[in-house]
This record gives C-alpha cells, sequence and structure tokens, in this order.
C-alpha cells in the first residue's frame, strides 16, 4: 500500500513538473539543462510547437556558429514560423568557441563543436545533456553518424555537417598545371613555396587543423602528444610563415579564392566548393578553384550541434536542434554550405553536382585513409603553445 502511495505521489509530481516543463515564454528556464534536456518534449509537441498546445518556446534564442555555415533564410524562417528572436554571432575555430565558453560567455543556446572539441567540452562539463531520441528528426540522421566516440550515445550532441582538411588552388595557373599539389609539401616545403609565395598563400586560422597538417606532412599522426614531434611540425611552420599571405579560416573562400588574393590555401572542402561555384563560367564548364587531398593523409571531421550546460534555454535550443535536423533544412544548409550532409533523409533535396562531387563526398577508399582529429588531454597546453609562438613570431 505505501508503495502504491508512492507510486502515485511520483506520478502527480511528474505531472506538475511536465505542464510546467519548458519555463516561462521570453523567460529563462530555471531548471538545471541536464534536467530539462530530459524533459524534452515529446514528438507530437515538437511538431505542434508555437502552437497553443506546444511547448512554451523562449522569446530569443542565441546561436553561436562556424562563419559561413548556415543559409540564413533557415533563420529568418525559424524566426517566422515560432516568434523565437535567433541572436546569431560566428566563430573561425574550435578554440574560439572553446575560449568563449570559458571565459563565461553563458549567453549562448546553441553551438556547433567539431568531433575532437565535443570530448573536451564534455570532459570540461560545458556541455547540457540531452535525450537525442526524444527528438522525431534524430531519424533523420545515417546511422554511421550516430553514437560517435566522442559523444556515446549522442548524450550531449546531433550531427550537422561533415567534411575534409585539404589543398584548394587556384585552376589555370600555370604552375599548378604542371604541378598538381596533392602534398602538403606544397604548404611547407620552402623550396616549393618560393614558385608561387607571391601571388599569395593562406592557411587555416586553426591550431589543430594547421599543426595536423605539418604533422602529415612530417609523417607522424595528426593527434601526436610528442612534444619532440610537436616541436617539429611548429618549426616546419614557423620556415614556412614568411611565405603565408595570411591566416584565415573564416571568409577565406570570397575574401581571397574568389577575390583572386591567393592562388593557393588550405581549406576545408566546401570552402573550395564555394570558390569553385562562385567562380563558375557556364562557357567553360568550369570553376576557378579546384581542391585536393594530399596523399601524405587529411582530416575528416563532423561538426555537431549542441547546447552549452550553462544554457537557461534548453527546450528551445532542442527544439531548434530538430528543427535544423528537418530533411529539407539540412539539405538547405548543404545547398548553401557545400559541406556533406549526415542526414539520410536530406539527399533527395541536395543539388544532384553536391552530391556526386567527390570533393565533398569522398569515395569511400578515399575517405577510409582520412583520419579524425581527436582529444589530446593534456597536450592541449603543448598545442597551445606550439600556436601562441607560430602565431606570435
Ligand atoms: C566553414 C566552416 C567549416 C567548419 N566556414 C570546419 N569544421
Amino acid at each position: 500500500m505505501k508503495r502504491i502511495v508512492i507510486g502515485l505521489l511520483i506520478v502527480l509530481l511528474m505531472l506538475v513538473f511536465v505542464s510546467c516543463g519548458g519555463g516561462p515564454a521570453g523567460g529563462p528556464v530555471s531548471e538545471a539543462p541536464a534536467d530539462t534536456a530530459e524533459e524534452a518534449a515529446p514528438a507530437e509537441d515538437m511538431e505542434t510547437a508555437g502552437s497553443e498546445e506546444g511547448p512554451q518556446l523562449a522569446e530569443q534564442l542565441a546561436v553561436y556558429n562556424w562563419s559561413e555555415y548556415i543559409d540564413e533564410d533557415i533563420l529568418d524562417a525559424y524566426e517566422e514560423e515560432y516568434g523565437v528572436e535567433i541572436i546569431y554571432d560566428t566563430f573561425s575555430s574550435n578554440e574560439d568557441l572553446l575560449a568563449k565558453l570559458q571565459a563565461g560567455a553563458t549567453g549562448y543556446d546553441v553551438i556547433f563543436p567539431s568531433d575532437y572539441m565535443v570530448s573536451q567540452m564534455i570532459e570540461l562539463g560545458l556541455l547540457a545533456e540531452i535525450d537525442a531520441e526524444s527528438l522525431p528528426n534524430f531519424a533523420n540522421i545515417g546511422s554511421e553518424f550516430k553514437d560517435a566516440p566522442f559523444d556515446p550515445g549522442n548524450a550531449h550532441c546531433v550531427p550537422y555537417q561533415w567534411g575534409t582538411t585539404g589543398i584548394a588552388y587556384r585552376a589555370g595557373y600555370e604552375f599548378f598545371e604542371e604541378n598538381e599539389p596533392t602534398s602538403w609539401a606544397y604548404l611547407f616545403d620552402p623550396a616549393m613555396l618560393e614558385q608561387y609565395a607571391s601571388d599569395g598563400i593562406n592557411v587555416l586560422n586553426d591550431q589543430r587543423e594547421l599543426i595536423a597538417a605539418a604533422l602529415f606532412y612530417l609523417g607522424y599522426s595528426p593527434n601526436s602528444t610528442d612534444r619532440a614531434q610537436l616541436e617539429e611540425a611548429r618549426d616546419v611552420i614557423l620556415a614556412a610563415k614568411p611565405f603565408y599571405k595570411t591566416f584565415n579560416s573564416e571568409d577565406y573562400d570570397d575574401a581571397l579564392l574568389v577575390a583572386d588574393e591567393v592562388v593557393l590555401s588550405q581549406s576545408w572542402s566546401g570552402d573550395a566548393f564555394a570558390a569553385y561555384d562562385a567562380t563558375y563560367d557556364e562557357e567553360t564548364e568550369d570553376g576557378n578553384w579546384y581542391y585536393t587531398i594530399p596523399e601524405e593523409g587529411a582530416i575528416k571531421w563532423l561538426d555537431n550541434i549542441c547546447i552549452p550546460a550553462a544554457s537557461e534555454r534548453v527546450d528551445t535550443a532542442l527544439h531548434f536542434m530538430n528543427y535544423l535536423m528537418d530533411a529539407q533544412n539540412a539539405a538547405k544548409v548543404t545547398n548553401f554550405t557545400f559541406y556533406a550532409s549526415p542526414n539520410e533523409a536530406a539527399k533527395e533535396f541536395i543539388e544532384p553536382e553536391i552530391l556526386e562531387d567527390p570533393g565533398v563526398y569522398p569515395p569511400e577508399e578515399v575517405l577510409a585513409k582520412l583520419q579524425w582529429l581527436e582529444e589530446v588531454g593534456d597536450a592541449v597546453f603543448d598545442y597551445d603553445e606550439m600556436w601562441t609562438a607560430i602565431k606570435g613570431q
């Protein structure tokens, strides 16, 4: 009898809690993020969100994403449909994002860290726990992208977009017509660099990416934690640095590639495709920018949608996360950014030339040779130190 009474009490308490769940519109949700995530609205509520029966959405949602990483029409459509004002801000590397969160920037509700940074953030307690399966559109994500080692069970994040890191180079540039830049030597070997540096070289302003490229060049693991190898990588980059015009991972596709300010750039796959697309000439049926994945090896990465532990608008963040996983919205993102989508259901809405481009969706045999960046534990301090030396001199 006692048990039944306790059981009834629990059910009653749960009913009260669920009916208050989500917090008042416009006001912060007061429960701890990990708890409120558990109370994520069920499928039906997600679909009727914004209507009278739907969950109460906050008045605003602060979204912090990589630069040039969404079709902003999607943000406008969300605002219009659900009456939530999106405060949108961008970053240009995982470390920038981490530094912002660690500096106590508690205002963000939705962020987009890459694989290795997700594990780093989980360890630092910076991410809210979620129940991804409770989001109806999580079913749209391909099973090979779920339950990744950096976030088992998708307990914190859902996949957003993926791609590779290689070299973009100017089509029609004489030196590259004879010498296709299929090696990281084109970014690090001074004897090579002096052939075209006067026409401009850009590298990503991203410590793990640039150091990984130098580690590949040296024949080491891109996740090396060996101090001597990291110092070697630093020295390779420092020797090449005088040949670099810019360190830019923010707007290099438009500002440097399309603008013909450089002839070679370390590049994320989608940005190279974007530069190709922007310079595409109907007559020649070609664009000005090509992309290669260097033979020594390269990085493949998966960016994710996550909620900072400090967010006070978890239900709205979950609702937005679900919105981004809608098949048509995910396709819209890829059709704009030219990055591959982990969203299986989105495929039928993605432009065929993107789906068929081996630079965006590399064939299995290429993918198999690529590596993920992994969290490097305490060596993160060595990476920071190398990066400071690289940027400082
Ligand atoms: C594009 C950002 C690509 C993200 N501007 C790489 N992880």
